[in-house]
């Protein structure tokens, strides 16, 4: 039995959650019941693992630093994170399940009261600095996006394994699964803005996270978003994730949704928003999360992700000699995929995959396929995508210290017996 899962009491506040959730659906209540009822069962289950939004104690800190459940055969441990093995990715469809889904906790995953817990937005850029509950957020119209969330170290690892990096970029090893794609529920950033009166002299959104501080020097989980970007109809603050509540581990009750960019933009479990005239830094926009290195003398800050591929095998694999179908996913934070080229022999020649009809969505990602009549004998498997708007993987990507935005093709591993 995984550690995880012996953390079953844990994961069951979560799970009854997503109980009522599906219960009030199937009888048609209103959202707004829905959450009532939730509200309820979440007081009197108090006692089982919620805390309010400030609260901090011996007890808190002796619980699991992840809610869910991480088994071997579809995580790897980095540390605090979780990182989802790509060949559980294979036959789990479009949408990335909650249970799947890749973590990445700066600290660990705070247990939040729904019924404690609220939005508040202020600061120099609004007029009408307010607070907002979770039902306030459901009493306005829900919008839903499919999009993926990525860490900017996403294939961090090959800077060192591919590439030759020594020492090795800092930061987590990650290959290629922290990554996933959901389908987001919530409002728009913009709708709270303007009901928070947002200044047109506002230049910077500032989420922060409701998670333990990272040290006494950074502070809380936080990063700066351009006003312009902060007020884009695709940027959501999100409740919901494929139908269900948002998981503790991916932050229950709120977090924000900025597609296409690096992972920290998404703050979870957010408990406040600064709307500031002057700009705001915080260590997630000037000390990380920036370009460092001889290749990127003006550091600069990084904002999207970039075109990424990855088999759906393990890492190395093993294969049967004959017949394969090798399937895999491709994605872009600029659209959707345009082709995908797989090379079976170390990028010597190569033959296009064939991309699945329906997804392929912007920023999200496309599943493809190709079959390969593989020999016995160790081989180099490659994929390189390339998106609607013509931009595509390179052989090798210029090192910066912190091993952000691997976006060259990976050379895969594979053993045929
Ligand atoms: N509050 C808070 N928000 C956070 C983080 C965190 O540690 N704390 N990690 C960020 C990073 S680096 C990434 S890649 C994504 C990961 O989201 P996930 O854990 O839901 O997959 O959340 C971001 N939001
Ligand atoms: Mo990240």
């Amino acid at each position: 039995m995984s550690d995880s899962l012996k953390n079953e009491a844990h994961y069951d506040q979560d799970r009854l959650e997503r109980f009522v959730w599906a219960q009030q659906q199937t009888t048609g209540r209103s959202r707004r019941d829905i959450l009532k009822q939730a509200f309820g069962l979440a007081a009197t289950a108090a006692s089982a693992g919620f805390l309010g939004n400030t609260a901090s104690n011996a007890w808190a800190q002796s619980l699991p630093p992840i809610v869910k459940p991480t088994p071997a055969d579809k995580f790897r441990t980095l540390g605090t994170n979780r990182e989802t093995l790509f060949e559980a990715h294979k036959g789990q469809g479009y949408l990335t399940p909650a249970s799947l889904f890749f973590i990445r906790n700066h600290t660990t995953t705070p247990r939040i009261d729904p019924a404690a817990w609220s939005l508040r937005i202020e600061g120099t850029g609004v007029t009408n600095p307010r607070s907002f509950t979770l039902d306030d957020l459901l009493a306005y119209p829900p919008v839903s996006l499919t999009r993926f969330i990525e860490c900017a170290g996403n294939g961090r690892s090959f800077y060192a394994t591919q590439q030759g990096a020594n020492p090795a970029a800092s930061g987590t090893q990650w290959r290629l699964g922290a990554i996933g794609v959901g389908n987001w529920t919530g409002v728009r950033l913009s709708t709270l803005l303007q009901a928070a009166g947002v200044k047109p002299s506002a230049v910077d959104v500032q989420p922060e996270g409701l998670d333990d501080i990272v040290s006494p020097t950074v502070g809380r989980v936080r990063r700066a978003l351009p006003i312009q970007r902060a007020l884009e109809d695709d940027v959501l603050v999100v409740y919901g994730l494929n139908g269900e509540l948002l998981p503790q581990d991916h932050g229950f009750p709120a977090r924000l949704l900025v597609p296409g960019w690096i992972g920290i933009a998404n703050i979870k479990w957010i408990g406040r928003i600064e709307v500031s005239e002057t700009p705001l830094f915080s260590a997630f926009n000037t000390t990380q999360y920036k370009y460092f290195g001889a290749a990127y003398p003006d550091e600069p800050v990084l904002t999207r992700q970039v075109v990424k591929s990855a088999f759906e095998l393990p890492f190395p694999a093993t294969l049967p000699s004959g017949l394969n179908l090798i399937t895999g996913r491709s994605w872009s934070a600029n659209g959707t995929i345009a082709r995908v080229d797989v090379s079976f022999d170390d990028g010597s020649t190569w033959r296009r995959a064939v991309i699945k009809q329906g997804g392929n969505g912007t920023q999200a990602w496309a599943e493809w396929q190709i079959p390969w009549v593989a020999r016995t004998g160790t081989h180099a498997l490659k994929a390189r995508a390339t998106d609607n708007l013509g931009n595509t993987q390179p052989d090798t990507v210029p090192f910066n210290t912190q091993g952000y935005l691997f976006s060259a093709v990976v050379r895969h591993p594979v053993n045929v017996t």
